[in-house]
């Protein structure tokens, strides 16, 4: 099935300048982007962004992180790419994922993991309501996607 994920490049990837490298991999995978945006998080987004770890220890450490700089928000759309684009980033905890993975090549703490991308379907809708307008999502075909889709 054809789904939508909300992807972020944290302030890490920005910083490091990776966000080539880790555009590419989505990009030679066939998945289309269908919105980006640069911007700085204001702290209240972020805490409805992670609300669901409100309480947590790790919980003020995550909102200063994720606010410290500018994140690349988008929408990627492909084939079953909410479940494909987690396997692609690699386990939360750098150390435990795999060569290969985004974070498991270019990562080494759980603080500092580069990428969210949405977890479920629930996820997705809610979290690029969060970020986007529905203007700013692009609906478009591309020429390639015979090749890509059978
Ligand atoms: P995100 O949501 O950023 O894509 O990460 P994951 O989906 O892979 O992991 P998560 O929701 O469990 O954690 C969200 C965010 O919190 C940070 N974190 C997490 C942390 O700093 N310490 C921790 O112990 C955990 C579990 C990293 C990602």
């Amino acid at each position: 099935m054809i789904e939508r994920t909300f992807v972020m490049l944290k302030p890490d990837a920005i910083q490091r300048g990776l966000i080539g490298a880790i555009i590419s991999r989505l990009e030679a995978r066939g998945f289309k982007p269908v919105a980006m945006k640069l911007m700085r998080i204001p702290r209240e987004l972020a805490e409805r962004h992670y609300a669901e770890h409100k309480g947590k220890s790790f919980f003020p450490g995550l909102i200063d992180y994720i606010t410290s700089g500018p994140v690349l928000c988008m929408v990627w759309e492909g084939e079953n790419i909410i479940t494909v684009l987690r396997t692609m980033m690699g386990k939360t905890n750098p150390q435990d994922a795999a060569p290969g993975t985004i974070r498991g090549d270019f990562a080494q703490q759980t603080g500092r993991n580069l990428i969210h991308g949405s977890d479920s379907p629930e996820s997705a809708k809610r979290e690029i309501a969060l970020f986007f307008n529905d203007y700013e999502l692009q609906d478009y075909k591309k020429t390639i996607d015979p090749w890509l889709y059978e």
